[in-house]
């Protein structure tokens, strides 16, 4: 029987590719995001090629109200998630703490911190009644590094890093895995987002280098997700070979 992962921020990058590796392993999928006619199409085209049951629920994972009536909608075959991905995030400006965009600040720590522990919350109670289940929380090589202009994203996955670990030891008594994975620097739509949509210097973080790409971290969570019962992957920290730290790269 087909297992059902509920993925976050699946329009784009890691998580849609999770979702396409995802279906082609036998998962079924819920598959989140804002942008609605993006989740038709990927649920269109994974139906299609894989077989799999995808359903697609469009909310702002910032917006309780919105996480709690869609995730209340989901009953029959739906309700019981086996993998939650807490996937959905963002970096956004790149400005010292004195010149600081509030607004982008909050975008992060609503996103990044607030919308994952609304999922987790709502979501892990099914999974400690049944015993069993998976949380893979999508942390960042800026939740163990820090970096000048950094210091609201790296304080976010920092404290990805913190949840994670105390969900894992609550959890624990329950049978239920908390993982996450830590990726460097992956060409997605995270450096537009960033540079608020300025595409040359989103271009020029992957210049002369050969970045991660979203298949990368997807191969890396389905690993995660096909070890034996008894095995739950911490932490997966994972770089392109031409990047050394945060602020080290090989350029060519
Ligand atoms: P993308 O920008 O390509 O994808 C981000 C996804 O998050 C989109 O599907 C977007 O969907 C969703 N999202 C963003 N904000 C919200 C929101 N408020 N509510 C619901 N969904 C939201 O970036 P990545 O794939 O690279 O990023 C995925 C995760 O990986 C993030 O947590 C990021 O921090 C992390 N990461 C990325 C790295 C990189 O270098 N790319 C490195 C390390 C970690 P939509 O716009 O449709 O809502
Ligand atoms: C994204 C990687 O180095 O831009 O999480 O913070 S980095």
């Amino acid at each position: 029987m087909r297992k059902l992962a509920l993925i976050t921020g699946a329009t784009s990058g890691i998580g849609k590719a999770t979702a396409q590796i995802l279906a082609s392993n036998g998962y079924n999928l819920i598959i989140t995001g804002r942008r609605e006619e993006l989740l038709h199409e990927l649920s269109e085209n994974l139906i299609n090629d894989t077989g799999a049951g995808v359903l697609s629920l469009c909310f702002d994972v910032r917006d309780l109200t919105q996480v709690e009536k869609a995730i209340d909608s989901l009953t029959g075959r739906w309700s019981d998630i086996d993998l939650l991905i807490n996937n959905a995030g963002l970096a956004v400006g790149i400005e010292p703490v004195h010149e600081g965009v509030i607004d982008d600040w909050e975008r992060m720590i609503d996103t990044n911190i607030k919308g994952l522990l609304y999922l987790s919350r709502i979501i892990s109670p099914r999974m400690v009644a049944r015993e069993s289940g998976h949380i893979i929380n999508v942390s960042s090589v800026a939740g163990h590094e820090i970096y000048p202009n950094g210091a609201a994203y790296c304080g976010t996955k920092h404290a990805v890093k913190a949840i994670t670990k105390a969900m894992r030891m609550e959890l624990v008594p329950f049978g239920v895995k908390v993982s996450s994975i830590s990726p460097g620097m992956v060409d997605t739509e995270f450096s537009l987002v960033r540079f608020k949509g300025n595409q040359l210097r989103a271009d020029n973080v992957y210049k002369g280098l050969t970045p991660l790409y979203a298949a990368d971290i997807a191969e890396a969570i389905l690993f995660m997700v096909t070890r034996p019962p008894h095995v739950n992957i911490e932490d997966l920290a994972i770089m392109s070979t031409d990047q050394g730290s945060t602020r080290d790269y090989r350029r060519r």
